[in-house]
Formats: C-alpha cells, structure tokens, sequence
C-alpha cells in the first residue's frame, strides 16, 4: 500500500531529524569530496545522508533511493521512489543559519517528472524543528520533539497551509542575473520586503507563511540555475502548487519540466500565483 509506505517514509525523516540536528555539533567541517554536482561536501552532508539512507532503503515499499549526495539511484526493492536533499544550504551550517532536509516521494522510477511526486516534505532546523508536509491536496505542518528513539513525538502543527497575501520576496543567485530579472527584481523590491538567507527551505519556507515569491533563477553562467529538480525543484514546486500557489521553470509549472538525468537541474521560481504569472509573463518577453 503505497499510502502506509508514505507514512513510514515521513516517520523515517521525522524520526532520523533530532539525530541529525544534534550531529551537527562536530561535523561542521568541510572534507575533501564533491557531491555529483561539484560542490564541496561538509562531514554533516555525508552523514545526514547515511541517516536517512539506511532508515529509508530499509523500508517495505521503497523501491529506489536517490541522494543529492550521491551519483546513482540505488535500488532497494519494488515501490515508490524516494529522492532526498539530506542537507539543503549546508553552506550556512560553518555560520550557523537555517538548513533542512527536503524529501520528494515518486510513484516512477528516477529521473522522472514532478507530475509523479505523491508526497513531498521539508524538515527545517530553526529555532525548532518542523516539517512541512504536502499530500491529497493540503499542506501541513509538524513541529517534532525529543532526542531518542524512544521519545520522538511528532505534533500537527497548522493544517491546510495556502499561502497568504503577498508580503516578501527572496531571490539567490544575483551575482550573475540577467538583465531582464534584475529588472524585474527593481520593480518587485519596490513592492515587498526582501528576506534571502541562503538555504531553500528557509527562504521558502517564509514565503509559504508571509506570502511572496521566492526564486533561484537561470544565470548568466548557469542556464538552469542552481537547484536539482529531483531533489528541490520539483518537491517544493509541489508543496507551493498544493498550498494554493504557482511554480515555473520561466515557461512552465516546474512539476512538467522533462527529467533526463538525475542531478539535472532547474531554474526555479514559485510562491503567490498572481506573482508567479507575472514573473513568468515578463520573463518570457
Ligand atoms: P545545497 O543543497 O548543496 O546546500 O545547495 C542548495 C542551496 O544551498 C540552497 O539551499 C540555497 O538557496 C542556495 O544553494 C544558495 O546559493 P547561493 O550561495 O548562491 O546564494
């Protein structure tokens, strides 16, 4: 039953969360690896991602695993198929900012198109530690506590999330905008306040619950910017589309961007629908 498999899944990440949290203390240092995509990988990356790998292969249900920190699908089984950003902004653990974990469950094998996510969630390590969960069209959110095992609680925290009326904006990547989004960045700064934090599930995060756009779009040295589709692109597009909001590529949902390969990535935009139509309006002139 794949709904049962859902739930162990978001168990499994809601359990494995107070470990990582408390692990980071003493591997906030960078080691000498790359991740698939070329970019310097910290002790807590590697970690976090044998955490979650072993709790979620061992699964009945799960059928592949993908990790942002590893090169290949690995396949665990008939069922559903699981791909996890196990650090998102890892960047900001030597500093101490916001990171978390985001997590896309597919009913296709990998690569695959968003259209296929059946569940997507985020873990955010703030001040507490919460996830935002999007499935059967509502958007929910937990707060999960204790530090064993054996005392891990994980309570509902707001049911059926929509996004609120426009209030912020956040958008990465602005050493190398195009013109045409620097402009568009001039006209939307004048409207709402800028907050940027440099972790996705932070930034967007704030977005869900203030309302806003939140955008890492194309650069001019990266034409599909920054983000993986399979890892963030796609579950965050999910949960901002199932929270009464819109998402695109620049041209379309990023949910109907085609998937060839499985770091491939996305430029992303997502946040109030009537913000994101705009984006995508001036975008494509
Ligand atoms: P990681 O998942 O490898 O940490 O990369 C993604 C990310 O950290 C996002 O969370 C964040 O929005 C972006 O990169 C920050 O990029 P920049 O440092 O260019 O602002």
């Amino acid at each position: 039953m794949s709904e049962e498999t859902v739930e162990k899944i978001f168990e499994a990440v809601a359990e494995t969360a107070p470990h990582i949290y408390s692990g980071l203390l003493h591997r906030r240092e960078y080691v000498q690896t790359e991740n698939p995509s070329a970019e310097d990988q910290l002790e807590a990356d590697i970690w976090a991602n044998e955490l979650l790998k072993e709790k979620i292969t061992g699964i009945d249900g799960v059928g592949e695993y993908a990790s942002e920190e590893e090169h290949d699908v690995t396949d665990c089984g008939e069922g559903l198929s699981v791909a996890v950003d196990p650090l998102d902004g890892s960047s900001n653990i030597p500093t101490n900012n916001i990171v978390g974990t985001i997590v896309g469950v597919y009913d296709e094998e990998l690569p695959c198109k968003g259209r296929n996510l059946v569940s997507a969630f985020y873990v955010v390590f703030g001040p507490l530690i919460s996830m935002v969960r999007a499935e059967d069209g509502e958007v929910n959110e937990y707060v999960v506590e204790g530090k064993k095992d054996s005392d891990i609680e994980i309570h509902l925290a707001s049911e059926d999330l929509e996004l609120p009326e426009p209030k912020i904006y956040g958008f990465g990547g602005n050493k190398n905008w195009t013109e045409d989004f620097r402009k568009l960045e001039n006209k939307i700064s004048e409207q709402y306040k800028l907050r940027y934090g440099g972790a996705l599930v932070g930034d967007f995060n704030q977005v869900l619950h203030y309302g806003g756009v939140f955008a890492y779009p194309k650069r001019t040295d990266a034409e599909n910017g920054k983000y993986r589709l399979m890892f963030e692109g796609n579950p965050m597009a999910y949960i901002a589309e199932m929270a009464g909001g819109a998402s695109t590529d620049g041209e379309r949902s990023v949910l109907d961007v085609e998937a060839e390969e499985l770091h491939q990535r996305v430029p992303f935009h997502a946040g109030n629908t009537e913000l994101v139509e705009s984006l995508e309006e001036e975008l494509g002139n």
